[in-house]
């Protein structure tokens, strides 16, 4: 598909189906129930990543926060070193500022708390490089996780503890992603860093989290494969895993989605005794039309049909977007489109409405099972 395209003769089949829809997420849902409420009804948590300098700065940000969510995850606050303000500033020192923001703010609006990440190939400092080896790296690591959980022992809802360590393009013959962590450790960083997450915090629901385990494509498809073989080795290992995160960063642009291939994904990971809970979602409108409507109902359509899929199986107990607001959304950044229009991934436009995506996601809790 084109980078423009305007007129609806020139979309996929697919699309144009979306577009006639008698269901139509363009109609306008009915009340005014918000997002967790609806959600709860099915006994899940609905939430979002929050840019948490944004709090004190916008206040009608923070104002939907509270209306729509009942879990919050920092987008940048608990990584190792991001923006504004690294985690980890030097291999012996920390800086909760950023974390505590969020944190304090998710608790005293009596939102649950996710944290963000753990370890990850990305978001490390510029000390690490220079300083992390093989003699170091299971004590740096040891330092970090006992740290950072240990000082909310007993107060989050999950860690991501692992995040995105398969890839299968890497060549590993276990699909392991080449990172510093399995450089370093070798691949057993994986279980130990999930021991050492239990250690400092027995209650916490302990994550692996990772992306492009959605469509029908050859990639996604070995990268369902590899997961699905690092779980059943880490339970059979007796690793303390609780719960997969599906990121699910959508492309309204991709057609391949097949329902029972995602369903018997989402079965398997249940069958291993695992929750599970979509950490990020988001449909990127990169390759969209430019028309508003027809762009947001595509998007809408891709919310549908995924979380259909996702909602009928009852280990999945949260559903969290990558950002609740377009204005904020990394895609604005990360994924551009080509026109120079704004992009519009998310349930609220730029002003804080709520969009047709805002009621793909009403309807799809409200006609979500009963668990
Ligand atoms: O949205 C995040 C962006 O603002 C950060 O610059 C980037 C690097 O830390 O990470 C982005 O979030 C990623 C998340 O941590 C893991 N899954 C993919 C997300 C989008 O890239």
């Amino acid at each position: 598909m084109g980078a423009v395209i305007i007129g609806k003769k020139e979309l996929k089949r697919q699309q144009i189906l979306a577009l006639d829809d008698p269901h139509c997420e363009c109609i306008k849902y009915p009340g005014d129930k918000s997002l967790k409420e609806r959600a709860a009804k099915k006994k899940i948590l609905f939430g979002t990543a929050i840019r948490h300098p944004l709090l004190s700065t916008d206040k009608e940000y923070a104002r939907s926060l509270i209306e729509e969510c009942s879990i919050l995850v920092s987008e940048w606050g608990f990584k190792w070193h991001v923006y504004p303000k690294p985690l980890r500033p030097t291999p012996q020192s920390f800086d909760f500022a950023a974390a505590d923001v969020m944190y304090n703010f998710a608790r005293s609006h009596g939102m649950k708390v996710r944290g963000h990440t753990l370890v990850w190939y990305m978001s490390l400092p510029p000390w690490f490089e220079k300083t992390v080896n093989r003699q170091n790296a299971k004590d740096i690591l040891e330092k970090h996780i006992n740290t950072v959980v240990g000082r909310y022992r007993g107060k989050m809802h999950s860690w991501d503890v692992v995040n995105e360590a398969i890839e299968p393009r890497d060549g590993h013959p276990n699909g392991l992603r080449k990172t510093p962590w399995l450089e370093f450790i070798g691949e057993d960083y994986i279980d130990l860093a999930f021991r050492l997450a239990h250690k400092a915090d027995p209650e916490a629901m302990l994550v692996y989290n990772d992306y492009g385990l959605v469509y029908d494509r050859p990639q996604d498809e070995a990268k369902r494969h590899a997961v699905i073989k690092l779980l059943k080795r880490l339970k059979s290992q007796g690793t303390p895993i609780h719960a997969l995160g599906l990121q699910a960063h959508l492309d309204g642009s991709e057609t391949r989605f097949n329902h029972q291939i995602l369903k018997d994904f989402l079965a398997q990971v249940a069958n291993l005794g695992l929750k599970i809970m979509v950490t990020e979602l988001d449909v990127t409108d990169k390759d969209l039309p430019l028309d508003i409507k027809v762009r947001d109902r595509i998007v809408a359509k891709a919310y549908s049909n995924y979380l259909k899929v996702v909602l009928e199986e009852p280990a999945v107990i949260a559903i969290l977007t990558w950002g609740l607001n377009d204005k904020h959304s990394w895609l604005n950044e990360f994924q551009p489109r080509k026109d120079g229009a704004s992009v519009r991934p998310l349930p609220l436009d730029a002003g804080g409405k709520r969009k047709f995506a805002w009621n793909a996601m009403a309807r799809a809790f409200d006609t979500a099972p009963s668990r």
